[in-house]
């Protein structure tokens, strides 16, 4: 766990009192510990490890790139994925403490073999055309600015059969998962006949029309706690964005990446949604509990995240970690996808959102 000390010994308390001190004594021997000694962890609000951070994309695709001609992908090592490890957690690959975000790497000709966990996973793709991944049998093709989503425990893998290298975003929930101790995982075997029509039978069953579900005995049932839509375009969150901006006249909007037949995230873990502000918008500061990963897709800007500035660019990455005041500013039009665990802390009675100043 995250914060936990690699020595195994029960912490032992000190008191210039030699009674209190042996006491102390006597409760570390037995792996006691005094809460009155413990008074720091009762902060009055939230005071995150984390701390605010953002990886430029320059330096993320250089490596990612590296990578590709230096490490093959093999059994074992499953995957060609950068870990953005946030400064504040102590070595731990996490860009959060709820949160796993890295950026992966496949060139052309690659395959990334079929496996499943139960930490859950959403792919955001960054750059390239022509791969695919495949969920629990459904083959989706990647473009970039799509969401695609491998909820806990469904098999995937990855091939890139066309020409070009891709890289996406993958966020999981991992940390989390290893932090409740119920981290499941499995190698499967591979499918050499394994295709790719052009569209997914997820999309033709739930993302034909917004707000069309099927009924009837002849669609397959789906009660899983996550959306049975695996793929949200980015022609289809380019659309809706648009449409948004002209009905509110605002200078921002966002909207959300829902299961299209229930009201709910698209993963018990996970939200994902979508901000575009206009050129010269600057958003209003606002700070929420839990963990945020913001990833621009287009455009370029700032992010103020407590005292830190950062200029962003297009690919570039940042997180937010829990109750720090942050806001955008837009220098061109800017869209931003973010990942949080608020589905989490909402399912916990634990969500806290607030608006620390409005928007100018
Ligand atoms: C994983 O399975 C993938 O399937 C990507 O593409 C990133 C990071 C940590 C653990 C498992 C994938 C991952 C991962």
């Amino acid at each position: 766990m995250i914060g936990a000390t690699d020595s195994m010994t029960t912490k032992r308390y000190t008191s210039p009192d030699p009674e209190l001190d042996s006491y102390y004594g006597d409760l570390a021997a037995k792996d006691l510990q005094p809460l009155w000694e413990l008074g720091e962890m009762f902060t009055s609000e939230p005071k995150a490890a984390a701390v605010p951070h953002r990886w430029r994309a320059a330096d993320l695709h250089e490596l990612a790139g590296r990578a590709g001609n230096l490490v093959p992908i093999e059994r074992g090592g499953d995957r060609r994925v950068i870990g953005l490890a946030n400064p504040g957690l102590g070595g731990a690959p996490f860009i959060a403490p709820s949160l796993w975000a890295g950026v992966q790497f496949l060139m052309p000709g690659e395959l990334a073999p079929p496996h499943r966990h139960t930490a859950a996973a959403l792919r955001f793709i960054l750059g390239g055309r022509g791969a695919y991944t495949v969920v629990d049998g459904d083959s989706i093709p990647m473009t970039p600015g799509d969401l695609v989503l491998t909820p806990g425990w469904t098999v995937h893998e990855h091939h890139n059969p066309g020409d070009e290298p891709m890289v996406w975003l993958d966020v999981l929930d991992l940390p989390l998962v290893i932090g409740l101790e119920a981290l499941f995982f499995e190698q499967r075997p591979g499918n050499p006949e394994q295709r790719c029509p052009p569209r997914s039978a997820s999309e033709m069953l739930y993302g034909q029309s917004a707000g069309l579900v099927p009924v009837g005995n002849q669609t397959p049932a789906f009660d899983g706690p996550s959306s049975p839509l695996t793929v949200y375009r980015w022609t289809d969150t380019d659309a809706a964005l648009d449409a948004l901006l002209e009905a509110t006249s605002a200078d921002e909007g966002t909207v959300r990446f829902r299961d299209p037949t229930r009201a709910r995230d698209v993963m018990p873990t996970l939200r994902c949604e979508m901000t575009r502000m206009r050129a010269g918008a600057t958003g209003c500061t606002q700070r929420q509990t839990g963990s945020q990963v913001f990833t621009v897709l287009n455009g370029s800007g700032r992010a103020q995240l407590a005292e830190h500035s950062f200029d962003l660019t297009a690919g570039d990455i940042f997180v937010v970690p829990s109750w720090v005041p942050w806001h955008l500013s837009a220098d061109t039009q800017l869209d931003v996808f973010v990942t949080s665990d608020a589905p989490v802390l909402e399912a916990l009675a634990l969500f806290r959102r607030d608006q620390v100043e409005a928007s100018r």
